[in-house]
């Protein structure tokens, strides 16, 4: 049945949940993503390894707390996502994020290969990753709420439209550079 989002109470619909405050650079793209689509969300710093215990009350009371989706980021050695998806049914979207040592490959392939039974969406490394999470997320709370669903396809279309505005790069950069020299006068 369709269900009315409650802007008022702004009872956060997604839980965005990170192994460190190190990846807030690369999540805040799925937090602004979020924000562009006005869905209800809260972010926080719950590590799999430094606050395991956190980790667990994080995804086992995310439920009853009315998180409907959550969106995990972690780098490296990432069990951030796994774990979560392990304490809770809730869709788990996970986001690989870059790490300095192997450039986040280490991330991707912790986050991806889950075991049968277990399940996380796996993004792809990085800033596109935790955007794309954002659009899955919302994507998956289209479902139940109309207004959501309305917003993301009004964002796919401006996406559009912005691309075929500027058809020709070459004029694009061009202008670029122009406006550019003209600010530095
Ligand atoms: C992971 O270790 C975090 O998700 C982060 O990506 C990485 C490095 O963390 P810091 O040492 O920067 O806190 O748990």
């Amino acid at each position: 049945m369709p269900a009315k989002l409650n802007s008022k109470t702004k009872c956060p619909l997604v839980g965005i949940i990170m192994g460190s405050t190190s990846d807030w650079e690369t999540m805040s793209h799925a937090a602004h993503t979020l924000d562009a689509l006005r869905i209800p969300h809260e972010t926080r710093v719950v590590s799999a390894h430094r606050t395991p215990d956190l980790l667990f009350t994080y995804a086992s009371q995310a439920e009853q707390r009315g998180i409907e989706v959550i969106i995990a980021g972690a780098g490296g050695a990432a069990h951030l996502p796994g774990m979560t998806a392990s304490k809770t049914v809730l869709p788990v979207f996970g986001v690989p994020v870059e790490s300095k040592t192997l450039k986040g490959l280490d991330s991707l392939l912790s986050i991806a290969q889950m075991p049968g039974g277990i399940p996380v969406g796996t993004l792809a490394i990085g800033k596109a990753g935790a955007i794309n999470a954002a659009l899955l997320a919302a994507a998956t709370l289209g479902n139940k709420y109309p207004k959501i669903r309305e917003d993301l396809k009004k964002f796919r279309s401006s996406q559009t439209k912005n691309v075929l505005a500027v058809p020709d790069p070459a004029k694009f950069a061009a202008s670029n550079s122009k406006s550019k020299k003209g600010k530095r006068k």
